[in-house]
């Protein structure tokens, strides 16, 4: 469960890190099913692909769903996190970018803080991304391509399209780098897009350029992201927040389960906070 030094340093030189079926063959098949209920939740916390029916993605849904509730608290994602960051973490946001098969559409290159730094005046990078595979990534899928070692470049842009693409939350278009620096970047850094079962992780930082393709292939490539926050760290609102459902308030620190989140849900002793 924990990370080792060399694990560590890797984490730390590339700016992210695989770790390959770190999850079983059951908690996905759960973590699927909660999220096709999720889907069925109307409200403004789910995205839909542009002029479609489609999700495109769905946020926070551990307020809603047990076993999300309990997949943030499970020590397969919390303890790594909490020897990057620090033992007092907390939920930031939650989210399934869902890249549908025919169809799912791109995601444009992006650092994840310069979306919290302009919207939520958030202080620093004190984040961890854990990015949990709910189907099988491969080359056709639209997997998550990274230029390794960006996020020790620092903000590369800081500005935001006038017209957004979306109300619902911040697009990675709206902050996208231009060809130039991607250019630029991806001439010293190059890419990689790391692949793999379904279950398998991948930590990443707030600050490493990221960004993905478009989903041609007949197969979906559903991502749950939970992005988590040191405590000390909480955003500035200057004017009026974002709504929780993009920015969670519950700034408690998580504490791990004891148990992977499946037998913590099942098991005798109801170990997962309540969710509604
Ligand atoms: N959609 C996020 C938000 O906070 C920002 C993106 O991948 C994270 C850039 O609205
Ligand atoms: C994606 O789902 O491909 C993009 C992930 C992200 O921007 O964090
Ligand atoms: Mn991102």
């Amino acid at each position: 469960m924990r990370l080792t030094q060399e694990q560590t340093s890797l984490y730390q030189e590339n700016g992210f890190l695989l770790l390959e079926s770190a999850l079983g063959d059951d908690a996905v098949a759960r973590l699927r099913e909660a999220f096709d209920r999720d889907c069925q939740v109307p409200g403004p916390q789910r995205v839909s692909e542009e002029g479609r029916a489609e999700v495109r993605a769905v946020y926070a849904s551990h307020l809603r769903q047990p076993e999300y509730a309990g997949l943030i608290r499970d020590p397969r994602l919390l303890v790594p996190v909490q020897q990057l960051l620090t033992d007092d973490v907390y939920i930031y946001q939650f989210k399934i970018n869902a890249k549908p098969a025919f169809g799912g559409e791109k995601w444009s290159w992006h650092q994840d803080y310069a979306a919290w730094q302009i919207a939520d005046n958030l202080p620093a990078p004190r984040q961890v991304n854990v990015a949990v595979f709910l189907d099988d990534v491969d080359e056709f899928n639209g997997p998550v391509i990274f230029l390794p070692g960006s996020h020790r470049s620092g903000l590369i842009s800081k500005s935001r399209k006038t017209a957004a693409k979306s109300a619902q939350h911040i697009d990675p278009d709206d902050i996208a780098l231009t060809e130039d620096q991607l250019t630029g970047l991806v001439s010293e850094r190059g890419m990689t897009s790391p692949k793999g079962r379904a279950g398998s992780i991948v930590l990443f930082s707030p600050e490493i350029v990221h960004g993905s393709a478009p989903n041609m292939s007949p197969f979906p490539r559903r991502l749950a992201i939970m992005t988590y926050n040191d405590i000390t760290n909480l955003p500035c609102w200057a004017d009026e927040p974002r709504p929780e459902y993009v920015v969670c308030r519950d700034t408690k620190p998580l504490r791990a389960l004891d148990a992977p989140f499946l037998d913590a849900l099942e098991g005798p002793q109801h170990e997962v906070p309540y969710v509604a």
